[in-house]
């Protein structure tokens, strides 16, 4: 059904170059070659001008597209349910503008240090019972201390795998010795964003550069761990660092097999505190092409549901995405309630994967 005859990239007819306007292409791909973009197999050779034609393309036709992409390569009825725990908080050396979590601002956020395994443990399997399959660990790190939390952090990993869960964590930068022994350890998935384009980048962090993000996830790559990394938007960047987002994501070889989408959570005390809420549509266009351009990776609705209407979440199922965080909590900040999400999810028809079924209250 979806075999096709693309031969080459610069085959492709696309839409004119409108880099920086917000505005949606007129002149959308049409079949046959929207046709080869799609159902190809995997492409890690994406331009700025195709992810730009796929973003801005009417928005009915893009999700169309997206979910195309979707239901080929996964069931659009499941989503993956993952929980997040802060096991170490605040603090953070680093200067990240959207981050409560950085020691440079004055946020709401209490330092915590590292948790212990029992505590994180009890987390985990409190995350099993409200139907997450994997358990993510996050902690304010610049970079993972070389010290015995790190064994302590590897005990948590072993632990969340022997309750049955994947186990992700997010601790900063790594080095080789740091994420092999993570892969010993059964780490299922390593988080480390690219956050944005490298130009917009320097906008938004100037503690730790753009290359120091990539050799971290090349580190993770070449441990056997899967690699979670996708970004932010709603900072003030314009749709080009979007495209260029997406472009340093699609361009990886192989994808990551996580890409989560983030919706800035805007935090008082932050630089980015005071920032209006993005459109959800464009979050919607966001996922879309994420799924598009990486159609098996697992695409992850990620912060910014609380600002989303049930509608714009629906949406963003339709576009393609297949995972989300439960719980009331990120890492500091709040996440719909797990009653909300269940209620929706049955709402939608959507099951949560692997899962046992729990009622709504
Ligand atoms: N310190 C580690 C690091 O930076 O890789 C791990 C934790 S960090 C909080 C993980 C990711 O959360 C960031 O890369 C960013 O994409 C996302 N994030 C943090 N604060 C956010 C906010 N206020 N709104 C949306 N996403 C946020
Ligand atoms: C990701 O991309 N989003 C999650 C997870 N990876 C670690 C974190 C979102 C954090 C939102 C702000 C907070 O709760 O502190
Ligand atoms: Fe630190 Fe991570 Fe927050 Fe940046 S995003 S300030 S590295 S905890």
């Amino acid at each position: 059904m979806f075999s096709c005859g693309r031969q080459s990239a610069t085959h492709c007819k696309l839409a004119p170059n409108t880099a920086n306007s917000n505005k949606t292409a007129t002149s959308l791909l049409t079949p046959p070659v929207y046709d080869e973009i799609l159902m190809t197999t995997l492409r890690h050779d994406w331009t700025i001008q195709e992810i730009e034609a796929i973003y801005t393309a009417p928005l009915s036709d893009l999700v169309f597209r997206a979910a195309e992409a979707h239901r080929a390569n996964h069931r659009a009825d499941e989503v993956q349910g993952c929980m997040l725990l802060s096991i170490k908080t605040g603090g953070c050396p680093e200067d990240c503008a959207y981050c409560p979590q950085s020691a440079r601002y004055d946020t709401e956020v209490d330092r915590q240090d590292l948790m212990n395994v029992d505590e994180t443990l009890a987390a985990a399997g409190r995350a099993r019972e409200q139907g997450a399959t994997r358990f993510c660990m996050g902690a304010a790190w610049r970079d993972v201390p070389k010290d015995g939390r790190f064994e302590r952090v590897l005990e948590m990993v072993r632990g969340v795998r022997a309750l049955g869960m994947e186990a992700c964590c997010t601790l900063g930068m790594l080095t080789q010795d740091q994420a092999d022994a993570l892969a010993d350890a059964g780490l299922s998935a390593y988080n480390h964003n690219l956050d944005t384009s490298p130009e917009f980048y320097g906008s938004i962090i100037t503690t730790r550069t753009y290359q120091d993000r990539l050799e971290t996830l090349a580190r993770v790559r070449r441990s056997g761990v899967t690699v979670c990394s996708g970004g932010i938007i709603g900072m003030g960047e314009d749709r080009a660092a979007r495209y260029g987002l997406l472009r340093q994501l699609a361009t990886l070889n192989p994808h990551p097999e996580s890409v989560p989408i983030n919706m800035l959570v805007p935090v008082e005390g932050t630089p980015l505190g005071g920032r209006a809420a993005e459109d959800p549509l464009e979050l919607v266009r966001m996922i879309a092409t994420a799924r598009i351009l990486m159609p098996k990776s697992m695409v992850r609705l990620s912060a910014g549901r609380l600002a989303l209407s049930e509608e714009a979440q629906a949406l963003c199922f339709l576009a393609g995405a297949n995972s989300v965080f439960l719980g009331e909590k990120l890492l500091t900040t709040p996440n719909p309630e797990s009653d909300a999400d269940l209620r929706l999810f049955e709402k939608l028809g959507v099951k949560l994967v692997g899962a046992e079924p729990r009622a709504t209250t």
